[in-house]
């Protein structure tokens, strides 16, 4: 049975700069991940309805650390750096992909990624190679193609399609919308996903079986 979350209610727990300073491995996150300058940030705002939860900019690598908040007690969103950047300094890239990669690999308790891409320029190499990668590792994934209020009607249609083609191809459980957090565009699309992934059932290590 899928839960209806209130993501109105979610709330800031901390900024992390890698994930051994995250809080305990247990309950469910999922995880926005996406270029730098992609709408993640603004889509966290949005689904949240507030102005400013998550930090956003108009300078791309806003987003530095791994940012988590709480939509209910475990449940959580994370705010992933972007990725593909190239003007940042070489060593603070190398340590953000470090701690991204670390995040998305080790962590337990993503369950779903949302993969969110400017609908004007979708499916770069980076977002290729990060929706094969969830799928390899059967992590569902949700693709958002961002700023639609930048395209005509029937330029957004077109753009939704071939992304659709595109994944039916990759396989895995990954599923394509169209967003805008400027003009209010694919919320209930995300929220009922984020529902899911929440509702799905934990399996909680038997203490018998632990010995
Ligand atoms: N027109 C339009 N602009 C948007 C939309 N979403 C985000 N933007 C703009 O795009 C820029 C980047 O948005 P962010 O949400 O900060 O992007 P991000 O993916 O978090 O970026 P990093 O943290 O740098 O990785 C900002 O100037 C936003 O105002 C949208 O739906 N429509
Ligand atoms: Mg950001």
């Amino acid at each position: 049975m899928t839960t209806s979350y209130n993501y109105h209610m979610t709330h800031f727990v901390m900024s992390a700069p890698d994930i051994r300073h995250l809080p305990v491995d247990t309950g469910i996150e999922v995880a926005f991940a996406g270029r730098s300058n992609a709408g993640k940030s603004s889509a966290l705002n949005t689904l949240t309805n507030q102005k400013s939860l998550a930090r956003t900019s108009k300078t791309p690598g806003r987003t530095q650390l791994i940012n988590l908040f709480e939509v209910e007690d475990g449940c959580r969103l994370v705010d992933l750096p972007g990725y593909g950047y190239a003007e940042v300094p070489e060593e603070l890239k190398r340590k953000w992909q470090k701690a991204l990669g670390e995040y998305l690999q080790k962590r337990d308790s993503l369950k779903g990624l949302v993969v969110l891409m400017d609908i004007r320029h979708p499916m770069k190499d980076l977002d290729q190679q990060m929706v094969s990668w969830a799928v390899d590792v059967s992590l569902p994934v949700l693709i958002l193609l961002t700023k639609a209020d930048k395209l005509a009607s029937g330029a957004r249609k077109a753009q939704l399609k071939e992304v659709r083609e595109f994944v039916q191809d990759v396989g895995g459980d990954v599923e394509v919308e169209m967003f805008s957090s400027l003009k209010k565009l694919g919320i209930d699309k995300l929220r009922a996903r984020l529902d899911h992934w929440f509702s799905q059932p934990q399996i909680v290590p038997d203490e018998d079986s632990a010995q």
